[in-house]
């Protein structure tokens, strides 16, 4: 199914060439006869060419397809078959195009197009996945309605909209709402469904399915409550309903992302929708409730308004990933959601906006869009609808929204579109803001104090490192929310958000009787690194006393960050102060249990390395390996007379419930076992381990054990229990690899990818090995090379088979040039092998080329 190498340099794409299609499509009729590996998919499209088309010519994407026929009006036609699709000279008035391909779904190992899972047909059409069904206009400024016709033998039928007829092996489908191509979706097999029913305000009745393969009809039931929550809060918060009599969702083993908006057949990753207390953690049950509304917040973020172009990508991903988030502050705790989502932004945003890869929100050129799903258009597009809701307020966000959604319903928009909503909404000039969606690199804000007489002036300078293509940055719009808090922790001056506009700006506060602690970027107002020299003892006082839970928690994060470094850099002991405020706040019962088992989860290494790097050192993989091993460990004596009494207090009474309230009282509670186990010699968490009723307490304990080298019987008695369960294997193999000692990282992974159940085909499977590994930041990193060219071996392998995942796991080497000489050495060395690989994608070729640049 993968084309052959292509035989020039791959081309570029630029947002300035926009130029729209010259014909409108005035609908879609499809007709798929389904077949392992030959599928017949006949095609009936009316066209209408536009009177003053900029581009008269009437090319339509193809890849891959075996062209059997083409007619227009009815007459047979030769199209000229020209590099990505065909040409064809056509009647200057509205005419019908009908064609017939054949395509082999089974062959399809790339997972885009049609292809089969497990003997289920489904689809994957974003981004540019319908040229592999058939010969389209495969662009998403390109609507039309679509008629589906899927004629098989399989017990269920689905494509996208209303059901119309079905029949002894035939179903039709008819999505009533114009789409672009790339929400296109069909599935067919043996699927078993969940059922269920929504009526929306406006009293529509909605039947709702989640279909799975047999056997998985048990891990429905938490999918299908936080759909109905999604579809409840977009009413009440957004005034959105749902728009078509079925909304249906299906899991499908083999995806190479977690889910896929299609219009009402929105399909998913497996372990983005099934779910049962035995078999998914707390942590699974949040993301699952959160991916469940992303995809179905999209249905007016996405789909009802869609992008014109793919530089758009951050309109609609950045404003639905903005909007779960909201979603999720709602349904849990506002305050860890926000914590959580800024230890992901600095893992993975961060790191990319700091390196080669480094690119805006709204990009303007790319070679390899699939390439382009990455943090900055998602995480950092979030962060800076947040900034936007931050500078205009509540009631102005959501005046600006109505507008949106009033003024491009059934558009394919851009981001100008989107801004002038809030200039009309708001009569803000928003050309300064922009700036956040054109430039690359986070910013630094380097913060300064001085208090004179009543006065504190705070002082804030801004600057972005060059990046690639852009060695000059503007100032740009960063609101930086502050408080002041007094001597004795009381709040003398409430949250207020300061815009800074300038490189920079001095604000002043005045009335003032005494020097206040200011709390500087509250709830962590940009997406920014904050320079801000502080003594610890003024840490430690926010961490005891800010009414911002998040910088509550920045606080102690600086703290832990501080000590690190300097265990890392100067081979200092772990800081006693710091260790003594966090045993006190730990202790304390009247503190939140989810706040307490954040404070106490440790900055990762992968982040202790960003920090680093971003002060200008080397970071030492080992050095940040050791130190974090010492710091636990002095933690662990630290508290040592309190585990006991914190291990149990902490435990959850009663059957499990996967609310936030149960998760941080259980986050506490393995967060304070992981201590425990390094005192005890891991009896506790054999003891839970034996005794676990639930995955959550299962898997910690699990892991616990296998950090302390002691799991080998509880690793066996694991994979007994669960060899059946694809997903619980994932976790499985993975926690091998996260909890093998650096020097053992690569070795396991190599053993696990020896193993029975192990396939490269699978990109859970691979992602759960090759993603544990380049995830083991001290692993990975060994000295030794085994983690570099164990990743770049298995990258090649699975490169032929399934471009898109290879290249998106190639983003483990990004960092590269942060590190000393002889791992740049070897790690180059693996990239370059790759670089070379003969046939080479055009996917892991763009990822590559850029990375080594
Ligand atoms: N639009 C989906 C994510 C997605 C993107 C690309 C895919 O294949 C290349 C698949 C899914 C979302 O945001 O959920
Ligand atoms: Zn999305």
């Amino acid at each position: 199914m993968k084309d052959a190498a292509p035989a020039s340099a791959p081309e570029t794409f630029y947002l300035k060439d926009y130029t729209p299609f010259g014909f409108e499509v005035e609908a879609v009729a499809l007709t798929f006869k389904l077949a392992a590996t030959t599928t017949r998919v006949i095609s009936k499209i009316r066209f209408a060419p536009k009177p003053d088309a900029a581009d008269p010519r009437f090319f339509l994407h193809g890849e891959a397809l075996n062209l059997i026929w083409a007619k227009i009006d009815g007459q047979e036609v030769t199209p000229q078959m020209v590099n990505g699709g065909l040409e064809c000279t056509v009647p200057g008035q509205p005419f019908t195009w009908e064609a017939e391909v054949e395509i082999d779904p089974q062959g399809n190992t790339a997972l885009e197009g049609l292809y089969m899972s497990n003997g289920m047909y489904c689809t994957q059409c974003e981004a540019e996945g319908f040229r592999k069904i058939t010969y389209y206009p495969d662009r998403p400024d390109v609507m039309s309605t679509f008629t589906v016709r899927i004629e098989g033998s399989e017990k269920v039928m689905l494509s996208n909209g209303n059901p119309g007829t079905t029949g002894d092996g035939f179903a039709e489908w008819h999505d009533p709402w114009p789409k672009p191509a790339y929400l296109f979706a069909l599935v067919a097999g043996d699927l078993i469904n969940h059922p269920d029913r929504f009526t929306t305000k406006s009293g529509k009745d909605v039947e709702l399915n989640i279909w799975v393969r047999p056997g998985d009809e048990g891990k429905c039931a938490f999918g299908m409550e936080a759909l109905k929550k999604s579809m409840t809060w977009d009413e009440e918060v957004y005034g959105r309903e749902y728009d078509l009599d079925i909304f249906n969702i299906v899991a499908v083993d083999d995806f190479n992302m977690g889910a896929m908006e299609n219009k009402g057949l929105n399909i998913f990753n497996s372990s983005c929708v099934l779910a049962s207390p035995e078999t998914s953690t707390d942590a699974n049950f949040e993301r699952i409730e959160a991916i469940i509304a992303h995809e179905y917040f999209h249905n007016w973020t996405g789909n009802r308004i869609t992008c014109r172009d793919w530089f758009q990508l951050c309109l609609k991903e950045g404003l639905t990933v903005f909007r779960d988030a909201q979603f999720t502050s709602d349904m849990r705790s506002a305050p860890v959601k926000r914590i959580d989502d800024v230890i992901t932004l600095r893992a993975r945003q961060f790191p990319e906006d700091g390196g080669p890869l480094a690119h805006p929100p709204r990009p303007e050129e790319f070679q390899e869009i699939n390439n382009f799903y990455t943090a900055t258009v998602y995480e950092k597009g979030a962060e800076v609808i947040g900034m936007l809701k931050r500078l205009v307020g509540d009631d102005a966000y959501y005046k600006a929204l109505d507008l949106y959604f009033d003024r491009h319903d059934g558009q394919a928009c851009t981001i100008e579109d989107w801004l002038k909503v809030f200039e009309d909404a708001t009569g803000r000039d928003m050309t300064q803001f922009k700036l956040w969606y054109s430039q690359a690199g986070t910013p630094r804000v380097k913060v300064s104090e001085s208090f004179v007489g009543d006065t504190l002036t705070l002082t804030f300078e801004q600057e972005t490192a060059p990046t690639p293509g852009q060695p000059t940055k503007d100032p740009r719009v960063i609101p930086i929310a502050v408080g002041l808090l007094g001597a004795n922790g009381d709040e003398i001056q409430p949250t207020t958000v300061l815009e800074m506009t300038e490189a920079k700006q001095s604000f002043t506060f005045t009335g003032l009787a005494a020097k206040p602690v200011a709390s500087i970027l509250r709830e962590f107002s940009a997406p920014v690194v904050l320079d801000r020299q502080m003594g610890n003892a003024e840490r430690a006082f926010l961490l005891a006393h800010d009414t911002d839970p998040f910088n509550r928690w920045e606080a102690g994060n600086a703290l832990a960050t501080d000590t690190r470094l300097r265990m890392v850099l100067n081979g200092a002991a772990p800081d006693a102060n710091y260790l003594d405020a966090l045993t006190k706040l730990v202790r304390d019962d009247s503190q939140d249990p989810a706040f307490r088992a954040l404070v106490l989860q440790p900055p990762s290494q992968a982040q202790i390395a960003q920090v680093l790097f971003e002060q200008g050192h080397t970071p030492d993989p080992e050095k940040i390996h050791d130190a974090a091993e010492t710091f636990a460990q002095s933690l662990a004596q630290a508290l040592s007379d309190s585990l006991p009494r914190l291990y149990a207090a902490t435990t959850v009474d009663g059957p499990y419930v996967p609310d936030a309230e149960g998760a941080g009282k259980r986050a506490l509670n393995g967060a304070v076992l992981s201590l425990l186990s390094r005192l005890d010699g891991g009896a506790a968490a054999a003891k839970q381990f034996e005794a676990a009723d639930n995955m959550t307490l299962q898997y910690a304990a699990l892991a616990c054990l296998l950090r302390a080298e002691k799991g080998a019987d509880q690793s066996q008695a694991f994979f007994d229990q669960w060899k059946e369960d694809r997903l619980v294997m994932d976790k499985w193999f993975a926690l091998q690899v996260a909890t093998a000692k650096p020097e053992n990282a690569a070795q396991t992974a190599r053993a696990l990818t020896k193993h029975a159940l192990f396939t490269i085909k699978n990109p859970n499977r691979f992602r759960a090995v090759m993603g544990a590994l380049a995830g083991h930041h001290a692993g990975f990193h060994h000295i030794s090379g085994a983690g570099y060219s164990l990743l770049a071996e298995n990258l090649m392998a699975l490169d032929s088979l399934n471009p898109q995942t290879t290249a998106r796991m190639c983003a483990g080497f990004q960092t590269w040039k942060r590190y000393d000489e002889t791992r740049q050495r070897l790690i180059q060395t693996e990239l370059e092998k790759i670089a070379g690989l003969n046939g080479l994608s055009r996917d892991t070729s763009d990822m590559v080329t850029r990375i080594l640049e």
